[in-house]
């Protein structure tokens, strides 16, 4: 009778210990199995009960049992407690795992992201070319004059006589009039450089976004028109704006494009340096000229073109007043996107 009954605890202790997972756990089995009020003594106790001449070989068997069931536990516990690293500290099974931190893109490829569905939903195109250019589309065919201030060696990283690293995208938008007769319509983004004093407002190499449009009969009151629903659609439709004359060696008339300061609503404040005002592109009709280095006749087309740094437009939609930062990788700047 006792016998059998010893078969079966030792059965259930078994099962009982396929749920162990960490030395609580082996405690607990302990207890219900060993300790004083356990089932172990509860056996034992009912040695009183059976006939002496049976009792020898009982307590035999229930020592036993107990010596097993101490040695099994005892076995499981130093198995959980390897888990101890050699400086004694204990490995918590318990513990929640450590944080997956989940990648982002970079701050200035959502900008350009946004800006490129904008235009693409406008019915521009987007085309890219080569960061090392000649002097030839950089300057030359932007009908820059021999002596510009830009084909200085202190504002353009020359690689040889012949070649630099381009100071801006419009290179990329004589190479695809080149290539292809009007109409066109495209945007063209990638990294320029500039050979200047890196600072919190300037770094030697940037992002730009050109755009550029020739057909017949393109006017100026389209191109107002295409960044006018650019900027609603990017800064928020109830904006102001205002076209102020400008020049660049490229367009005849030209202009810069402000907006109204989406800080302080247009009353003045740190980011608009009072003014109200923020200045957000560079745009105007393509020189005639421009059209004569690739063969379209100046007589017959017309186009616009338009340029913003998206370094730029990053900082003045999201308050960031120092440029180096897009270029550090610090993880607390990055991660805030
Ligand atoms: C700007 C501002 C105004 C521009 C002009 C051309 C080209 F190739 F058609 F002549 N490309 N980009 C342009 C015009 C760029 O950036 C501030």
């Amino acid at each position: 009778m006792l016998l059998e009954k010893t078969e079966e605890v030792k059965k259930n202790f078994l099962n009982d210990l396929d749920s162990v997972n960490d030395n609580e756990s082996i405690e607990n089995i302990r207890i219900k199995y060993l300790g004083r009020n356990g089932i172990v003594s509860g056996l034992f106790d009912k040695l009183k009960e059976i006939p002496k001449e049976q009792k020898p070989e009982a307590g035999k068997s229930l020592n036993l049992l107990r010596n097993e069931l101490t040695s099994k536990l005892e076995e499981l516990k130093s198995s959980f407690g390897k888990g101890k690293k050699e400086g004694g500290i204990e490995l918590d099974l318990s513990l929640p795992g450590r944080k997956y931190h989940i990648g982002s893109k970079h701050i200035l490829t959502q900008t350009l992201d946004e800006i490129k569905s904008i235009f693409r939903g406008m019915g521009f195109s987007v085309y890219t070319g080569p960061e090392l250019e000649s002097d030839y589309y950089n300057f030359e065919a932007l009908n820059f004059p021999p002596d510009h201030p830009a084909r200085d060696m202190q504002d353009t990283f020359f690689i040889s006589d012949d070649f630099l690293l381009r100071t801006h995208t419009s290179p990329v938008q004589i190479r695809t009039m080149e290539k292809m007769p009007p109409p066109v319509r495209t945007i063209m983004p990638g990294r320029v450089y500039r050979n200047e004093a890196v600072s919190a407002r300037s770094y030697c190499m940037f992002h730009q976004v050109e755009g550029l449009y020739v057909d017949e009969d393109v006017t100026f009151a389209e191109l107002k028109g295409t960044l006018v629903s650019f900027a609603r659609q990017f800064y928020g439709e109830d904006l102001k704006y205002r076209f102020r004359p400008s020049f660049f060696p490229f367009t005849e008339p030209s202009a810069e494009m402000d907006i109204t300061c989406f800080i302080c609503k247009g009353s003045g404040c740190k980011v608009c340096k009072q003014s109200g005002w923020l200045e957000i592109l560079g745009c105007g009709m393509v020189d005639p000229n421009v059209f004569n280095y690739v063969n379209y006749d100046p007589e017959k087309y017309t186009g616009y073109a338009f340029g913003m740094g998206i370094e730029r437009i990053a900082m003045l939609k999201y308050g960031i007043t120092d440029i180096r930062v897009f270029f550090e990788n610090d993880f607390r700047f990055l991660k805030q996107f």
